[in-house]
């Protein structure tokens, strides 16, 4: 607060699915708060990682794909991605340097040229490629935009990010640190351990349960000195849904509990019960006030 010189600010990270955005945000909050899954659009709601040092804080917002609306669910998702472009300081646009750029890339880029702050083009997966093919891609991308930066990176195995992070940081304005040291996310742990029961039920059913899935944490509370009682429940919208979730006399909801519980106890950093319902409501994606009341903020 004191240091006149400290820097601070939001940068939102776009890019089509999959092409590492969750996976850069744990690698610079060395924390589990995105979502990491193999399907697409696993990201729902706008997830902050809070990066800070001694001179800089950069707090990044996960936002879900820019892409064609299909539903309602959709056509908030792309909202709320448009609108956080407009409030932060910085944009990160990554790109998949495996993948040739596409419709995809096209759709987002086209958004992007209203956005006025600076706008960096991150080339993820290099460790994937050779020299010469980063070069392809980029040539690719080079005159799409008027780009800040374009820097490749791998933000599995980190190569770059450190480069990335300073570069982001000395294009912050002067300002306070908006969080104390020790936060990683804002938003409530409930929302993030609803998120770690998601992704383990995208894990475990694979292509059987689509994206139709919501969870909610009913309970959060501590039952002793030891053990924190969670209650959350997993609303489908089909019974056949339902009956995948739950598996043969339980069994797949036996392992989804406990891989989850797992996470959200080194997330808590406390032993966890975890109980586990399912529910269904039919059509739930299509009603917005459904989707009020499972947390999604408009
Ligand atoms: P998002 O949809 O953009 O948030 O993408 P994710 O972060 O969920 O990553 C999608 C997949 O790509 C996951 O399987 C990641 O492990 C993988 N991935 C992300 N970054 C890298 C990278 O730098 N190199 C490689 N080889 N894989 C990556
Ligand atoms: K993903
Ligand atoms: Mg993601």
């Amino acid at each position: 607060m004191d240091n006149p010189n400290y820097r601070s600010g939001f940068v939102a990270i776009v890019g089509r699915p999959n092409v590492g955005k969750s996976t850069l945000l744990n690698r610079v909050v060395g924390q589990k708060v995105a979502i990491m899954s193999d399907k697409p659009q696993t990201t729902r709601n706008k997830i902050q990682g809070i990066y800070t040092t001694d001179d800089a804080q950069i707090v990044f917002i996960d936002t879900p794909g820019i892409h064609k609306p299909k539903s309602e669910l959709g056509d908030y998702m792309m909202k709320s991605a448009l609108s956080s472009l407009n409030e932060v300081d910085a944009v990160i646009m990554m790109v998949n340097a495996e993948q040739r750029r596409g419709a995809g890339d096209n759709f987002i880029i086209d958004r992007l040229k209203t956005v006025k702050k600076p706008v960096y083009l991150v080339v993820n997966k290099i460790d994937q490629i050779t020299p010469d093919d980063l070069l392809v891609v980029i040539d690719q991308y080079k005159d799409a935009l008027n780009w800040q930066e374009v820097l490749p990176i791998s933000a599995l195995e980190g190569n770059n990010v450190e480069e990335l992070l300073n570069e982001l940081v000395g294009k912050l304005p002067h300002g306070p640190q908006y969080y104390p040291d020790d936060q990683v996310t804002d938003h409530p742990e409930r929302f993030v351990v609803s998120e770690l029961i998601r992704e383990k039920i995208f894990q475990l059913t694979r292509q059987e349960i689509p994206h139709s899935v919501a969870v909610v944490v009913d309970k959060m509370s501590r039952q002793n000195e030891q053990k924190i009682h969670v209650e959350a429940t997993i609303v489908v919208d089909r019974p056949t849904q339902k009956a995948i979730v739950i598996g043969k006399g339980g069994s797949m909801l036996k392992k989804i509990g406990t891989l989850a519980r797992k996470d959200i106890e080194n997330l808590l950093g406390d032993k966890v019960y975890l109980e586990l319902w399912v529910k269904v409501v039919p059509g739930w994606r299509d009603k917005s006030s459904a989707l009020q009341s499972y947390g999604y903020r408009k």
